[in-house]
């Protein structure tokens, strides 16, 4: 009789994918048994167990299925608790899931944005998953590239992204971020010091799955973040990793501060409004206008961060957040607030995709996967 104890953890997802490297290295860090499986989003089983379609999805180890790599590695730090990816100080804390917000909800646009709007990443995006999404689809393996590439691109215009504002994107959102992190990188290892915490996958993940991945952008990061690029080699192969000492409390460098800085340029005001009026515009230095729609995933994970923010000792955390001129976007919406959840069993939230495409859309993809089966 298999003892589910001795089973590995499944994971369900593509290698090109933002959110699945952010907890595959996690499962390594953490010397979680599990196994990478491919798949293209079908999955009837974890579709039947309630998953609302957002790749990773994880089978556990007695065949329950959760999902959403926030809740999973928050999880999975109750039942592995060490080395812990959550720094102990209140104040790093924080931050940490401050930062880990801005990466799953704001850089993820210009990621996939420039994977599909800039030729050459389109064609080696599209081979890549294509050729790992031809592992469930049986089709031939050209076909199912076209597919993936029509389906990811319908999904880029309801995030913001566009053929027209991409440069902006990339000039006014991801370099200035790249800047601002290579040179906190250069300075030390992680963001909190000597060892990585949960922001610290999921910039991997970012950058892994994207922008050390697509030919245009590891061009730009090889030219204005080396050290970013050391980062993501850092957590390849975490395996490897001792995990050193976290950053001395209270000691916020002006690097970080410049990373916090660059959150209130555009990601923070917009957010904020967004999420209240249900959309905001974006106005680019450049000209370039958008009006963004909040989805409500977005919507519950800024509540929960104010929650954050609400529960964590304020003079400490209003002197970093004031130093890096953020504080009034935390401060000023405590009744958006709602409460930190915990999670003992695996998660399977109802909301888990801020980037899925229309519905018909999605429609039209699995028909033609599935050849109208
Ligand atoms: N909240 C989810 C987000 C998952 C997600 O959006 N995944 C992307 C791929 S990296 C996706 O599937 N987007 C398209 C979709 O939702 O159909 C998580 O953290 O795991």
């Amino acid at each position: 009789m298999v003892n589910s104890a001795d089973q590995p953890y499944r994971l369900y997802g593509v290698t090109p994918s933002y959110f699945t490297r952010k907890i595959q290295a996690y499962f390594e860090y953490k010397r979680i048994p599990y196994l990478f499986r491919r798949f293209g989003g079908g999955h009837p089983e974890a579709r039947a167990a309630g998953w609302p379609g957002g790749m990773p999805v994880v089978q556990t180890p007695d065949g329950g299925y959760m999902w959403d790599t926030t809740a999973m590695m928050l999880h999975l730090e109750t039942r592995v608790p060490e080395p812990s990816i959550l720094p102990s100080d209140p104040v790093q804390r924080f931050l940490c899931f401050a930062i880990e917000d801005v990466v799953d909800e704001w850089f993820y646009r210009p990621a996939v944005g420039s994977r599909w709007f800039f030729p050459q990443n389109r064609e080696h995006g599209s081979w890549e998953i294509g050729r790992e999404v031809s592992y469930e689809t049986p089709l031939p393996c050209h076909e199912v590239a076209t597919m993936v590439a029509d389906y990811v691109t319908a999904s880029c215009a309801a995030f913001g992204a566009t053929q027209e504002n991409i440069q902006a994107w990339i000039d006014e959102v991801l370099l200035p971020w790249v800047r601002v992190l290579n040179a906190h990188f250069e300075a030390t290892p992680f963001l909190f010091g000597m060892r990585p915490c949960l922001a610290d996958f999921a910039l991997f993940g970012a950058d892994a799955a994207h922008f050390i991945n697509d030919p245009v952008c590891r061009g730009w990061l090889d030219e204005h973040g080396p050290a970013v690029v050391q980062h993501t080699h850092r957590l390849l192969h975490p395996e490897d990793l001792a995990p050193g000492a976290w950053a001395t409390p209270g000691d916020v460098p002006d690097t970080l501060i410049a990373v916090l800085r660059d959150m209130g340029r555009l990601y923070l005001p917009w957010v904020s409004r967004a999420t209240v009026a249900g959309e905001a515009e974006l106005t680019f230095a450049r000209g370039d206008r958008v009006t963004i729609v909040a989805p409500a995933f977005l919507k519950e994970a800024r509540s929960v961060l104010l929650a954050r923010y609400q529960d964590a000792p304020s003079d400490a955390l209003d002197d970093v957040l004031a130093r890096a001129g953020v504080r009034e976007y935390f401060a000023n919406y405590a009744a958006q607030a709602s409460a930190v959840p915990t999670f003992e069993e695996p998660p399977q939230p109802t909301l888990n995709r801020p980037f899925a495409p229309a519905a018909e859309v999605e429609t039209a993809m699995f028909e033609r996967a599935t050849g109208g089966r």
